[in-house]
């Protein structure tokens, strides 16, 4: 049986140490089956810093959150071992070495078959979180909601920042061309050439603007049909919520989706074969009353969720 959270009848959930759903940690149990782990590394950021913040944020803010979760009908803490593995303890001087941290942490977390959800961080982290995932089962792909493209080339000079983790991963053949999706995207660009590459590259597009006008059934329609049974990772910087419903982020645009739209897509996610997430970008010191951060301990919730669904044998 499952170790799961503290008993919030004989617990105060407002109490105790603030792990993710106030699960064990990793040093409690004798194996995890998924691993909810920190990345709090905001070095790549363009604009507001603070995500490196986040994951402690998102922990205090995911409290509430209960063992039963009717959207997907399973208690994902029964339905497999979840655990809070803490946080990866990234470089905050040195790009290069925190990605290779990270990379390397990911690969010696998932070594025995665990699922992980990352909590950032800011999206910098996504690169060696696929690279380690494509390690494990070659090129995967990719399902990213965000407002923005994040396939942009260089910013001064850099090639390794929160707007280009996906071109990287494009460049370096850790994605499955055929299987790339953006969901979330609007806002100004640069140019229409920022759009020209990104269709180069291999991705299709939902904007904010779909999801609002198509709805969220046909949205999942279409990115359900893209993916097939390919392993898929999902990432979710939190600035595709709009800013009143995520107003603790880098790089915030007006016009995106609720949060009801955002878990209500992830829950089509059913059946994928899903292999990790990250929610990153939750920079709280521009948070209201932890809107952004309950947001995200949601989001983390659905998708520890799905793989809890797919461990065992539920979907
Ligand atoms: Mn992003």
């Amino acid at each position: 049986m499952p170790i799961g959270p503290l008993d919030a009848s004989k617990n105060p959930r407002y109490a105790g140490f603030a792990t993710f759903a106030r699960l064990p940690r990793l040093d409690e149990v004798e194996h995890a089956d998924i691993a909810v782990v920190g990345v709090p590394f905001d070095t790549g950021v363009s604009y507001r810093p603070g995500a490196r913040f986040g994951p402690s944020h998102v922990r205090e803010s995911s409290r509430l959150l209960r063992p039963y979760n009717p959207a997907l009908d399973v208690s994902p803490f029964a339905s497999a071992q979840v655990v809070d593995a803490g946080d990866i303890a990234a470089n905050p001087f040195h790009i290069n070495e925190a990605l290779d941290t990270v990379q390397a942490s990911a690969l010696e977390l998932t070594a025995g078959g665990t699922r992980l959800v990352t909590i950032g961080g800011d999206h910098t982290i996504a690169l060696p979180l696929l690279r380690a995932a494509a390690e494990r089962h070659g090129p995967v792909a990719l399902v990213h909601f965000d407002a923005h493209l994040d396939t942009w080339d260089t910013y001064f000079g850099a090639e390794y920042t929160h707007g280009t983790p996906f071109r990287r991963a494009v460049e370096e053949g850790i994605l499955d061309t055929e299987a790339l999706c953006h969901v979330g995207t609007r806002g100004p660009l640069y140019g229409k050439k920022d759009l020209e590459d990104d269709r180069r590259f291999g991705f299709g597009i939902v904007t904010s603007s779909d999801v609002f006008r198509q709805g969220v059934d046909e949205v999942v329609e279409k990115i359900r049909k893209r993916v097939g049974n390919r392993p898929v990772y999902v990432s979710v910087d939190i600035d595709v919520l709009d800013p009143a419903h995520a107003p603790g982020t880098g790089t915030p645009e007006a016009g995106g989706l609720t949060s009801r739209e955002l878990l209500e897509i992830l829950r089509g996610f059913v059946g994928l074969n899903l292999i990790g997430a990250d929610v990153v970008e939750v920079a709280p010191a521009y948070d209201h009353a932890e809107l952004t951060g309950v947001a995200a301990s949601h989001v983390a919730y659905d998708l520890v969720s799905l793989l809890a669904m797919r461990h065992s044998g539920q979907a």
